[in-house]
């Protein structure tokens, strides 16, 4: 029996990192245990296979997830202490995708950063969202796989993380770990020219081991993403410029919608809270609300 970290999965096949520094692909013994990208297992040699066998997942410290379409929870990856969601001048951002990510950190109580890729196509048509995520309190990277600009702060806030990079699909998440690891290890395809959205080029989570320290697991691009709630008063946790605007309202059980004296409404009225992010956070309540209540 040995300790090894989930690596890369393929539906039920995995590769695991052992302790020693081996990579082994493993299987899963059982049904009832389904491990992901980051997580602890405890393995075992199979006789006369080169396969492993995954025999048990060690208690995981957080993780990411989503409502799957049957309003099951998915995990994506486990044990992560930071996360990159990545935006670009192509395919059009969608910035209610990037708050529901940063939702989803705050959370699970890890730190993120918005990364706005392909800089070289220029960045003054979004100054505006950059700022908003910068002056709430977020990292914020413009930079460019392709000419490698700001490629160097990237590196610099994953030094020390175990970190998931995530975001629309054709943003360029695998061409930002290729240009950070110097190779094109991750593959890559270009946004297609009709739809002008993303190819869903990257099917299996990996993670991949920085030369600059830390390590990434690249993730598939999503058509729409959203966090998997308790309940949808969970939602204003997700927000920090609501939840220090929270202390503030008349009621402590205010939800920030139609309730009198909320300091959160007239933070948004004079402009301190930016009305797209309440805009957003509105629409989680409503979804975590159709979804269902408790459910998960
Ligand atoms: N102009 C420009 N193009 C880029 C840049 N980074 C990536 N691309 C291109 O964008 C396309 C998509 O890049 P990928 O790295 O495959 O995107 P991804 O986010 O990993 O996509 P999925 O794996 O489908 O989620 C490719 O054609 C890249 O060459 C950049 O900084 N500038
Ligand atoms: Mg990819
Ligand atoms: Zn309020």
């Amino acid at each position: 029996m040995k300790h090894a970290t989930v690596i890369a999965t393929y539906s039920r096949r995995m590769r695991l990192a052992l302790a020693d520094g081996r990579e082994v692909n493993a299987r899963i013994k059982g049904k009832r245990i389904k491990p992901v990208c980051g997580d602890k297992v405890d393995a075992e040699p199979i006789e006369n296979e080169d396969d492993w066998l995954i025999t048990g997942i060690a208690e995981r410290r957080n993780e990411l997830s989503r409502p799957n379409m049957r309003g099951k929870v998915e995990v994506l990856a486990a044990n992560l202490d930071y996360l990159v969601v990545v935006a670009a001048a192509e395919p059009r951002p969608d910035w209610f995708i990037v708050d529901r990510y940063l939702c989803a950190a705050e959370l699970i109580g890890i730190d993120a950063c918005v990364v706005y890729n392909k800089s070289d196509l220029g960045t003054a048509d979004v100054r505006y969202e950059l700022d908003t995520y910068f002056d709430i309190g977020y990292d914020v990277v413009a930079c460019s796989a392709l000419n490698g600009e700001g490629i160097d702060n990237v590196r610099k806030l994953l030094a020390t993380h175990c970190a998931i990079i995530v975001g629309q699909s054709g943003v360029g998440k695998s061409s930002i770990i290729n240009r950070l690891i110097g190779d094109d290890v991750q593959k890559t395809s270009e946004v297609s020219d009709k739809s002008r959205e993303g190819r869903h080029t990257t099917v299996n989570s990996a993670m991949i081991s920085l030369p600059g320290g830390g390590v990434i697991i690249d993730s598939p691009g999503v058509r729409d993403y959203a966090p998997a709630l308790e309940s949808s008063t969970a939602a204003a946790q997700g927000f920090r410029e609501i939840r220090d605007a929270a202390g503030e309202c008349r009621f402590a059980n205010c939800r920030h919608l139609r309730e009198p004296g909320c300091a959160v409404k007239e933070r948004c009225e004079n402009g301190v809270i930016s009305p797209r992010r309440y805009e957003s956070y509105k629409r989680i309540v409503n979804l975590t609300e159709q979804l269902g209540e408790g459910r998960y």
